[in-house]
């Protein structure tokens, strides 16, 4: 599309002047002004595109979802076939997997659907390849589980970069920023106590989208940078961790190192393994059924015994009604309250109303109007 390619043009532009420009205090508002325009253009270029429709279709079934994201050749498909048993083509050279292949992890009672991606080229922001099918695929999931090979343990901050420059945030809240258009009266700006761009940079900012009235709320320190996350509002949060591999072709002091780096660079938990040769496995396992944040439940028939062999499986901030829903969508509607035993309740059998969130373990007696 030509559009298009004006648009790739202009943000190459910019994305060479603005990494060229030296940060210094005299340069930081040019620096915030050229990631707004950056960050506009990004937006018109994405709704061209459209965020839906160009993905691969991939049904999500399960209790959750992870999106296995590296680069080619990390061993995305080695490791999908070992946490799932299903094949998905394993190579010794780069681009082996060119469609998105799930596979289901049984974890602690939970049915996980792990999906193999074709490796991740950078460049992707720029429409380059499959990178933005990819992106679309990521976005819907529970969780990424980046995989890295050991030997080159930057891989995960071209990734992250990546991501970042595709408007997905990787183990970040959003920030606690009110921004609301008005029609009339100009910029109302609060800061309180906090540490914020200074006035004329924000309405700079603003102009720069086109807005001239508005409110800002700050509640939080901020940057130019979360001020553009919330104006543009098109940014998607997510959960991660890293994995990683080939453990067993790299020495251990250079191991401990880049563990240690990755971590504290992106607070994501680091859990080195080899898939060939099977450590850690169970390890990485845990973790990802840990950072999903699932609850387990065990239903108990009205006058039986709670069956405790097969939970239930829902999202942290589930209530009863969701668990209704879960159960029969049909008969969602006559829940009339439950009866819990476990870590949500203050003591056994509490009754509870169909907005009580319920917690990991809780054994639940649902109860119906008979309608
Ligand atoms: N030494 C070592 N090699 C591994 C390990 N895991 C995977 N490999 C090898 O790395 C190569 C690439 O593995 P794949 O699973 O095909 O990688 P991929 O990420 O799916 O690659 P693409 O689909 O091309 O993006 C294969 O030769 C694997 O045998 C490991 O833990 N240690
Ligand atoms: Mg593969």
């Amino acid at each position: 599309m030509a559009g298009n390619e004006h648009l790739s043009k202009k943000l190459e532009e910019l994305q060479e002047e603005y990494s060229k420009t030296k940060y210094n205090k005299a340069t930081n508002k040019h620096l915030g002004l050229l990631r707004a325009k950056i960050a506009n253009i990004r937006k018109e270029m994405e709704q061209k595109h459209g965020r839906k429709g160009t993905g691969f279709s991939v049904k999500k079934t399960g209790d959750a979802t992870v999106a296995l994201v590296g680069f080619p050749n990390a061993g995305k498909s080695s490791l999908l076939k070992k946490l799932t048993d299903v094949e998905s083509k394993v190579a010794d050279y780069a681009f082996t997997t060119i469609d998105v292949i799930p596979g289901m992890m049984g974890y602690s009672g939970a049915n996980i659907q792990v999906l193999d991606l074709p490796g991740l080229i950078v460049g992707a922001r720029i429409g380059k390849g499959e990178g933005r099918k990819i992106i679309s695929v990521v976005r819907v999931s529970d969780m990424i589980l980046f995989l890295i090979d050991a030997k080159e343990p930057s891989h995960i901050y071209s990734l992250i970069d990546e991501l970042e420059a595709l408007n997905i945030r990787v183990n970040k809240k959003a920030p606690s920023i009110k921004f609301e258009r008005k029609d009339t009266l100009g910029m109302k700006i609060e800061s309180g106590k906090f540490k914020v761009p200074d006035r004329k940079t924000i309405i700079d900012i603003l102009k720069e989208f086109g807005i001239f009235n508005a409110e800002i709320i700050f509640w939080q320190d901020s940057s130019v940078d979360d001020l553009l996350d919330v104006i543009a509002g098109n940014c998607t949060y997510m959960k991660g961790i890293v994995a990683l591999n080939k453990i067993d072709v790299v020495d251990g002091a250079s191991l401990t190192k880049y563990i240690n780096e990755i971590r504290s660079r992106t607070g994501m938990a680091v859990i080195p393994i080899s898939v060939t040769k099977s450590i850690n496995i169970e390890q990485l396992k845990a973790e990802v059924f840990s950072r999903l944040d699932l609850v387990r439940l065990y239903l108990k028939p009205r006058d039986g015994k709670p069956d405790f062999e097969k939970p239930m499986i829902m999202k942290k901030g589930a209530t009863v009604m969701d668990v209704a829903k879960k159960l029969n969508s049909k008969t969602a509607k006559n829940a009339k309250f439950a009866n819990i035993t476990g870590s949500s309740a203050k003591f056994v059998n509490q009754k509870v109303g169909t907005e009580h969130e319920v917690a990991d373990g809780d054994v639940i007696t649902m109860i119906y109007d008979k309608a």
